[in-house]
């Protein structure tokens, strides 16, 4: 008997059968950020990315184009299994002949490569308008700005945005996940919290009568409780956020786990959700004592995310994406582990034995609930992930990083 036989028949005797988690995971997508293969500079502008967010690191290597950053996705994608949605953000336009068009006026065609790019890997697309990283951010504000030309400019870069979205959405046959996120806030203590959150309330209203086609296009409201800079107040507090996407039919709440207070868990907020949103959104990353952006490992509060939606029966309800972004290493190699480590986390929780967990909890069993939950840490999960990679025609852990070092040698070290 090979050890994926004998592991199988371990994870029977829990009621997990492990080949149906394998063929369920293989179908569900993840978004796969293209914002980790550059720093998040994007191509329209020259300039520090701002906002409240930071890249820290030199490693060598950034993709500079639009051709080396796909270059880079697609090593990424070969060492990857499941299946992948692509996620670009709107400072990602690609100027072909040259004419570059501000953020207020961009259209469909400014996105045709990406278009093309996933369709040829049969691919759907999310979405992001751009609202940081850009001179007409005035004093740290977007869309809560008190000046109307302000204002202005980034609703139609909203509108803009919807309208890319419906492209995607029509072009790929996938609905496009588009997630509204600004940087705006405070430093310090404002005086008046309540006039930027209106504004707020009433710009994203604005961009959302843009018309679009509801099972094509999510709009999701990312929350954010602080930032680099605006330490004080943010304008899409979660509070705000979530009772936005509460009041407004089709619009989502979405939920980046770097975004809240350390103690909070966005683990225990998604079955809250849930009870009430019929769908919900999620960025995938790991904070480290702020909104650090580390590279998802294979940690409890990641898995236990995955175990909330999978225990929920709500794979198809979540719309997953991974944010994160680090310099400091090689930039292929923690774009792998975060999307390997999130369907890694998916396929442990598909082999939870969740009914039997549940029946513990309920007959009020906890004293076992604890010791068969803790033993679970040490199933033979390795072998499991190990054939779910074989059947994905990629390569096992302890095989692939081999390809990473080849890659910076050959492409990396020549930029
Ligand atoms: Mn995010």
């Amino acid at each position: 008997m090979n050890r994926y036989e004998s592991a199988k028949e371990i994870y029977a005797k829990f009621g997990v059968d492990t080949d149906l988690a394998i063929e369920k995971l293989k179908n569900i997508p993840v978004s796969l950020h293209c914002w980790q293969g550059d720093d998040v500079k994007g191509f329209d502008t020259d300039g520090p990315l701002t906002g409240g967010i930071q890249t820290t690191g030199n490693y060598m290597g950034r993709a500079r184009t639009p051709d080396e950053l796909m270059a880079d996705m697609e090593k990424v994608m070969s060492l990857c299994p499941g299946k992948k949605k692509l996620n670009v953000h709107a400072c990602y336009a690609i100027f072909e002949d040259g004419k570059i068009v501000d953020r207020d006026k961009l259209e469909p065609k400014h996105f045709a490569k990406w278009v093309e790019f996933a369709k040829e890997r049969n691919m759907g697309i999310d979405f992001n308008p751009t609202f940081f990283s850009h001179p007409k951010v005035k004093d740290g504000l977007t869309l809560s700005s008190p000046d109307e030309e302000t204002r202005k400019f980034w609703i139609e870069h909203g509108k803009a945005c919807i309208r890319i979205s419906q492209y995607f959405a029509e072009e790929t046959g996938v609905p496009c996940v588009m997630n509204i996120w600004t940087g705006d806030g405070f430093k310090d203590i404002p005086a008046d919290r309540m006039g930027p959150r209106m504004r707020y309330k009433e710009s994203i209203e604005e961009i959302l009568a843009e018309p679009f086609d509801k099972n094509l296009v999510k709009p999701c409201v990312e929350s954010k409780v602080f930032g680099i800079g605006v330490e004080a107040f943010t304008s899409g507090s979660a509070e705000f956020s979530l009772t936005f996407a509460a009041t407004h039919d089709g619009c989502l709440p979405l939920m980046d786990n770097g975004h809240y207070h350390p103690t909070e868990m966005v683990s225990d907020k998604i079955p809250a959700l849930l009870c009430f949103f019929p769908e919900i959104a999620l960025h995938i990353t790991r904070p480290i004592r702020w909104d650090s952006d580390h590279v998802v490992l294979f940690d409890d509060e990641t898995r236990e995310m995955a175990k909330e939606i999978v225990r929920c029966d709500a794979l198809e309800r979540v719309y997953m994406a991974l944010d994160y972004f680090d310099a400091s290493i090689n930039r292929i190699s923690a774009w792998t582990m975060g999307f390997r480590n999130w369907q890694k986390a998916l396929l442990n929780a598909l082999c939870t034995p969740n009914e039997l967990l549940t029946k513990l909890q309920d007959n009020n069993e906890l004293t076992e609930l604890q010791v068969v939950q803790d033993e679970m840490r040490t199933m033979p999960f390795g072998d499991i992930w190990d054939e779910y990679c074989r059947r994905c025609n990629v390569k096992c852990d302890r095989e692939w990083f081999g390809d990473i070092k080849e890659y910076e040698k050959n492409v990396l070290s020549g930029r």
